[in-house]
């Protein structure tokens, strides 16, 4: 058995690790250190830091669970980054994350850090569900379970938005300066939310700061994408294979990786661009691109190829009909945005289907699968607002959805359960209770998920009907064959 990767003496010269003073100061508290943060925000500062210094490395904070604490405190934050891409699998050590927090364990640890003066970023990572918002008016949900106990003691948050809330108060309070607040989450405008979010819960919990949010903390909008399958034993055997090291923090990725970011930082950044990311004015069209192409298409497929039987992305890809509509989908779903700046839509959704395609990543359509009621509003729903505005073809979106109301069944066609993994769980088991089993009346029940569906998609002549007779088929013909129908007439490209 390897020894475990604590320091950077002796490893393989073939390895990339970093070569910086890794003791210099923390500028960054990142909220979230999941897997996709060490795959994505981590690695840039990593680049920054090994080409442009500062001091800018990051203490992760883990909000509930104490895995990434326990997997990188005891390597003095150190973790491998697996890149896997056609032409093999290379190893990496990142050495940007100095220590993690748990939140849970040591609130008062994670506030010491938020209101260190050398904090100057607090960047985030806490998916869709994450942040409290409230479905019917986009503005913080007093009832979320992040947020109401939050609100009732707000000197002892537990959540996100609290503990931000509650670092500026401090800081306001001690004289120091406030932070950048960078989302990083899958949400369209995701620092318009942040900010909105942080500025309604002030006005309740300490409502003298609205001026000093305004003036001195600002929330750049990101676009983030990489795709980051859950680590599996093959990553953790690479890892030792290549590194020659147990890692058990190691994560694993593909080679394409993007960030995008509005140039709005109130006390400085690293200097990510040298890792690759783009600084822009407006990040909108950029984030409505890729929620709606990338991951309105990874639903879609999630979705209807977890019902079909295929566990894995690559699986889908190598079946004509599902790849058939994944690229149907992508169309459906650039037809649906502005002009982008510098991008041709038709040569980027071609590259995402070879990402998709990628036959050494094995990303679990389970995994995309989760959390749908966050996901659908901005990846199918807003889309088919805009296509129905514009007059354009609702086929693709209305299949995509018809599939997640397949899967929130929660039996797959054996009629073996499987837990649907969405905060709202349980108010989908108790509509679909009343529903029975059958598909009109299944649609409508979930159409009448409060907040989920907009009034004009609910009440619209034809766009409900053409979401049953989808549901309606995979329920009675059977997903795979609801699919080769559905792909009839719409040729692989
Ligand atoms: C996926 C995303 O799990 C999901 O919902 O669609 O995590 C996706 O892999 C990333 O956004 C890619 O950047």
């Amino acid at each position: 058995m390897a020894g475990r990767l604590s320091s950077l003496s002796g490893l393989p010269a073939s390895v990339r690790s970093p070569t910086y003073d890794r003791e210099r100061g923390c500028g960054i508290v990142h909220l979230g250190i999941g897997a996709f943060h060490r795959a994505h925000q981590a690695v840039y500062t990593d680049d920054s830091l090994a080409k442009a210094g500062g001091d800018w490395m990051v203490t992760g904070v883990s909000l509930r669970s104490p895995d990434v604490a326990r997997q990188l405190n005891p390597q003095n934050g150190l973790y491998t980054l697996l890149t896997r891409g056609a032409d093999g699998v290379g190893a990496r050590i990142i050495g940007s994350v100095q220590k993690v927090l748990v939140a849970s364990e040591e609130p008062e640890a994670v506030l010491a850090v938020l209101i260190a003066p050398q904090t100057k970023i607090v960047s985030l990572t806490i998916t869709e569900k994450g942040y409290g918002v409230d479905p019917k008016t986009g503005g913080l949900d007093p009832e979320h379970p992040s947020v109401a106990g939050d609100l009732a003691d707000p000197r002892h948050p537990r959540g996100a938005i609290g503990f931000i809330v509650e670092a500026l108060r401090m800081r306001r309070e001690a004289g120091l300066p406030g932070f950048t607040v960078l989302s990083c989450d899958n949400l369209p405008s995701n620092g318009k939310v942040a900010k909105r979010l942080a500025t309604e819960f002030a006005a309740i919990t300490a409502p003298d700061l609205a001026d000093f949010i305004t003036r001195h903390v600002t929330f750049p909008s990101t676009m983030v994408d990489r795709i980051t399958p859950a680590s599996t034993g093959q990553t953790f055997a690479d890892v030792e294979r290549l590194v020659g090291r147990s890692d058990p923090g190691a994560i694993e990725t593909e080679p394409f990786t993007q960030w995008i970011i509005e140039d709005d930082f109130v006390a400085g950044r690293p200097e990510w661009e040298v890792g690759g990311a783009l600084f822009v004015e407006n990040v909108a069209p950029y984030e409505k691109m890729k929620l709606r192409m990338l991951n309105g298409a990874h639903s879609m497929l999630a979705y209807s190829g977890f019902v079909a039987g295929h566990r894995y992305v690559r699986d889908v890809m190598a079946d004509p009909a599902l790849s058939a509509l994944v690229a149907r989908h992508m169309q459906a779903a650039s037809a649906t945005l502005d002009p982008v700046p510098g991008v041709d839509l038709a040569h980027y959704a071609e590259e995402l289907r070879t990402r998709f395609r990628n036959p050494a990543i094995a990303h679990e359509t389970y995994q995309i699968a989760m959390d749908g009621t966050q996901k659908l509003p901005q990846r199918l729903l807003e889309p088919t607002l805009v296509a129905l505005d514009r007059g354009q073809p609702l086929e693709a979106f209305s299949f995509a959805v018809a599939a997640w109301m397949r899967y929130v069944l929660g039996r797959d066609e054996a009629g073996k359960a499987y837990a649907l993994r969405d905060p709202r769980e349980k108010e989908i088991a108790s509509a679909l209770r009343k529903a029975g089993t059958d598909a009109g009346a299944i649609v409508d029940a979930l159409l009448a998920l409060p907040g989920l569906f907009a009034a004009t998609l609910t009440s619209h002549r034809s766009w409900p009907d053409a979401v049953k007779q989808r549901l309606s088929a995979m329920l009675e013909k059977g997903m795979r064959t609801a699919i080769e129908e559905e792909a009839r007439g719409f040729p692989p490209p």
